[in-house]
């Protein structure tokens, strides 16, 4: 090990790691706007550009970059000396010497690297001037890039091409109009870019936010004509505490229900109903498959892949496209939720479908594309109307004014708001397929499983499999998180190199507890586990935790549906690919 002195704090550590590092290990935060390190993923993004968290090394004339600077026996360290503050705010001046000061309307305001450093060093003045650029805001269908605002800083690069694998973003240009772009420069909406918002997650400035649809579903709630229905994500429940100053991993159901009956939504209900549901049908498909295979039926093809996530179901239309035979049929949650209410529930109160607006509450940015995409309207009209994320559903709880951390807990409305604690799971890496699990086991030998829980499936690992046993068949399963490992394994797949029976695809970080749309993770991975705690708790005590245990579920296929991959049901839960 190595001996090193930060801020007269003494520790030893192993050789290679940097002064940022050891200063951590202390507990002594030297700030950063660029660094970032992921290790579970063993993804680092150190490009040293920020220079903000430059510090003082003994003996060296000239400060050094705590990020990429190793440390060496005996080094001493002085991490906020007068000479450092006063450099570190010139190097603030010099960010902000060709950023727009337009704080006040950006939508970035109070959750912002740069902002919060400013305000922490005390700046009330910026010395110098550069050109500020003046790119075109460039909208996609769940993105908005304001390049004039990017420092650099290459987190969203990093995050694409090295944890998604997507190979969307790049550093173009030199002086002040360097920053990060798509290929050709393109509209990041004429790309292969996923809409997976990971590089929104990373961002710390206000250049790449979500596109932000609060304004359109307050005009709806303000509508006298409307009928608003929303319906709540599996994973923003374990996250959206956090911007009301809740300790991570807070479940935070009842208040969410509460907040958004006094936000005006005429029906609250939750996505998780349609998780559910989405059992039903994604595990009688993958039954389906298997006894067809089984039988040596050669035109059935393995794996079947999951299809819920629909950054996963863009990468594989762009990047598999001679594949998309595998995936699923069965729609997202949310989208069958769009379909039921629009159908089954604009019927049950006897509206029209167009008098009908649903919200959905997402962790997600993707599910903005999702819900815009033309297959999922009935004349134009959408199943899904507008998509906010966690945090945009945050900002309208704060914007009318209600104490969140204070309010007692609701319960949503009946019946799309009953769910099991298999769809609570949804929100975590492996959930999906543990739910799906849970189920195809029963159906399949019409006998209660000895055991709920699928330990072998949860866990942070980018890439694991799982044999499990479903009546007299080793079923040969797969979990997957982070498209860049999704790639990694589709390729192996393609190869024949793999053999699975079925594999659950989530694009984000531990799933969409890490979605694109949550409370920026800014690359904590402790947070995601978290998050990923609360869902598994909120399992653990639900009475019941399989899906096709869910009454108002047996009660919609008894009532409307019919059977599980049946005609009405096919109309309605099931969709199809495009390359
Ligand atoms: Fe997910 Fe979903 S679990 S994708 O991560 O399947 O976004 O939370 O809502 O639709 O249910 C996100 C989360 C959902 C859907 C569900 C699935
Ligand atoms: Fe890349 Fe995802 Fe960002 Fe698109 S949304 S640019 S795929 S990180």
């Amino acid at each position: 090990t190595v001996n090193i002195t930060i801020d007269n704090k003494v520790t030893a550590v192993p050789p290679g790691t940097t002064i940022l590092e050891a200063a951590q290990g202390l507990g002594i935060g030297i700030p950063t706007l660029c660094h970032l390190d992921l290790h579970t993923m063993e993804v680092k993004n150190q490009p040293a550009s920020c220079r903000v968290c430059v510090v003082e090394v003994e003996g060296r004339r000239n400060l050094a970059p705590a990020c990429a600077t190793p440390v060496a026996e005996g080094m001493v360290v002085k991490s906020h000396s007068p000479r450092v503050l006063v450099a570190r705010k010139a190097v603030l001046e010099l960010l902000l010497s060709d950023h727009p000061r337009d704080c006040l309307v950006c939508a970035k305001s109070g959750q912002c690297g740069l902002q919060d450093l400013a305000e922490k060093f005390g700046l009330r003045e910026v010395r110098f001037q550069g050109t500020i650029s003046t790119y075109p805001k460039d909208h996609s269908p769940a993105i908005v890039r304001d390049m004039d605002k990017c420092i650099m800083c290459r987190r969203c690069e990093t995050m694409c091409n090295q944890v998604q694998g997507c190979k969307v973003l790049t550093g173009v240009n030199r002086g002040f109009d360097s920053v990060v772009a798509p290929p050709y420069d393109l509209p990041l909406g004429e790309t292969v870019c996923t809409n997976c918002g990971q590089c929104v997650a990373v961002c710390p400035v206000g250049a790449l936010m979500e596109k932000d649809q609060t304004a359109e579903v307050l005009a709806a709630l303000a509508d006298p004509e409307k009928v608003v229905v929303v319906q709540t994500a599996p994973a923003v429940r374990a996250a959206l505490g956090e911007p009301f100053g809740m300790e991570p991993g807070t479940l935070v159901t009842g208040k969410m229900v509460s907040a958004l009956r006094e936000l005006g939504f005429d029906h609250v209900f939750d996505t998780n109903f349609t998780a559910d549901l989405t059992i039903m049908e994604e595990g009688s498909e993958l039954l389906d498959r298997l006894n067809r295979h089984l039988a040596g039926d050669e035109s059935v093809k393995l794996p079947i892949l999951t299809s819920c996530c629909p950054a996963w179901v863009k990468f594989f239309e762009h990047q598999f496209p001679d594949l998309l035979h595998l995936p699923s049929t069965a729609k997202s949650p949310q989208q069958m939720f769009g379909a039921v209410a629009k159908s089954f529930f604009a019927e049950t109160i006897g509206i029209p479908r167009e008098k009908m607006v649903v919200v959905s509450i997402m962790p997600c940015l993707a599910k903005k594309f999702e819900a815009a995409r033309p297959e999922f309207a009935v004349g134009g009209n959408p199943d899904v109307d507008y998509v906010l994320s966690t945090r945009e559903l945050a900002r309208m709880i704060r914007g009318a004014n209600i104490d969140f951390a204070t309010l007692a807990d609701g319960e949503f409305d009946q019946p799309l708001g009953e769910s099991t604690g298999a769809a609570v799971i949804f929100g975590a890496t492996g959930g999906v397929l543990e739910a799906a699990v849970r189920t195809a086991c029963e159906v399949a030998t019409g006998r209660e499983l000895p055991r709920i829980d699928f330990q072998e499936l949860r866990g942070v690992e980018g890439v694991r499999s799982a044999t499990v046993k479903v009546g007299e068949v080793e079923l040969k399963v797969g979990v997957v998180h982070k498209l860049g490992n999704a790639r990694t394994l589709m390729e192996r797949i393609r190869a024949g190199e793999e053999e699975f029976h079925a594999i659950e695809v989530m694009s984000c970080p531990g799933g969409c507890i890490g979605g694109g749309g949550q409370p920026y993770h800014q690359g904590r991975e402790e947070l995601l586990e978290m998050r990923t705690a609360a869902l598994y708790r909120d399992d653990c005590g639900k009475p019941l935790r399989k899906s096709h245990e869910n009454p108002h579920i047996q009660e919609l296929y008894r009532t409307f549906l019919g059977e599980p991959l049946g005609e009405k049901a096919h109309e309605l839960l099931h969709t199809h690919y495009q390359a």
